[in-house]
């Protein structure tokens, strides 16, 4: 990683930091601990990934940084979510996120639930309440994609998949569809609602990027697999080895670690193809794309 990616990813991270932390609702307001345990949730923790992908974006097509920080937030807020609900015992059942309990272990199960359901909410209150782009027509596709990105056929659904793959062997190709709405589907809205913030592009350059954001997607999750199997809990700031354990079909156990870091090689190779019609422009995505991959935690 470079200086200038470090100081660029550093000052959107703050950005979006302060951001999150004037928007929630302060702890002393009723009602305090459900506000508390969003706050717990969303502060001060995580790599922040989607909104960079999302600033990076923003640069293709000039996107002013104020609309960008609002639509980074809301893809934060629904990832935010997506955790807390996956922590909670009738899912992957984890004590431990972004080194420190998880919200249900903090808060208990039921305002862990309502947490996330919040969280949820107001990503799309966001979306709704401020000028994000240039139509309202736009607008109004960056709420469907995010909503498309979180549910059924996207985020939502891929973790269905997940739970009924446990115990079972899943071929590559059932594996990619998983991944590809588990975790693929809000990477992708958060390349898409960055480059919607902007002026308009035309079609086939929102194709070419959309393509670019499904292999940063795969490639994420990917990754993703391969510390679960090679990193400590201690460098994850959750708990290591959780696939395994769980006996849930990876990209490790299919392919292996050094295939699948192959694997993730090739998927970057393909983003980066798709970008070149971006030329220089699309520079601080492919450099973010790098970050995905090479990652330590
Ligand atoms: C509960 C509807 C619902 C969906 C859950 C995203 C998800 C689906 C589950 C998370 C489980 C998990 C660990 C998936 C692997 C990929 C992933 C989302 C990792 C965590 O994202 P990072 O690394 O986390 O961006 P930080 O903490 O940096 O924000």
């Amino acid at each position: 990683m470079t200086a200038d990616f470090q100081d660029w990813a550093r000052s959107r991270q703050e950005r979006i930091e302060t951001y999150l932390e004037t928007l929630l609702p302060p702890s002393n307001v009723a009602p305090e601990r459900l506000h508390d345990a969003m706050r717990y949730t969303v502060l001060g923790g995580g790599k922040r990934v989607r909104p960079l992908l999302a600033f990076a974006a923003g640069e293709l097509s000039e996107a002013n940084e104020d609309r960008l920080t609002i639509a980074a937030a809301a893809v934060e807020l629904i990832h935010a979510y997506s955790l807390v609900h996956d922590d909670l015992p009738c899912m992957d059942n984890d004590v431990l996120r972004r080194g420190k309990p998880t919200c249900h272990i903090e808060y208990g199960e039921a305002i862990a639930l309502l947490a996330g359901d919040s969280l949820q909410s107001l990503a799309f209150q966001l979306l709704a309440e401020y000028s994000l782009a240039d139509t309202s027509q736009t607008q109004l596709e960056m709420i469907k994609r995010l909503a498309q990105a979180s549910g059924s056929r996207g985020m939502a659904g891929g973790q269905a998949v997940d739970l009924a793959s446990i115990g079972k062997t899943l071929s590559l190709p059932e594996l990619e569809f998983m991944h590809i709405h588990k975790t693929g589907a809000l990477i992708r809205a958060a390349v898409m609602l960055g480059a919607y913030c902007g002026s308009p592009m035309k079609e086939i350059q929102l194709m070419n990027l959309d393509h670019s954001a499904k292999c940063i997607g795969l490639a994420f999750q990917v990754v993703d697999d391969v510390l679960d199997a090679e990193a400590s809990t201690a460098t994850l700031g959750k708990t290591a080895g959780k696939d395994a354990e769980n006996n849930k079909p990876t990209y490790v156990s299919i392919l292996g670690s050094s295939q699948a870091r192959e694997l993730a090689e090739e998927l970057r190779r393909d983003a980066y193809r798709s970008l070149e019609i971006f030329g220089e422009m699309a520079g601080r995505l492919r450099q973010v794309t790098d970050f995905i991959i090479q990652r330590q935690f």
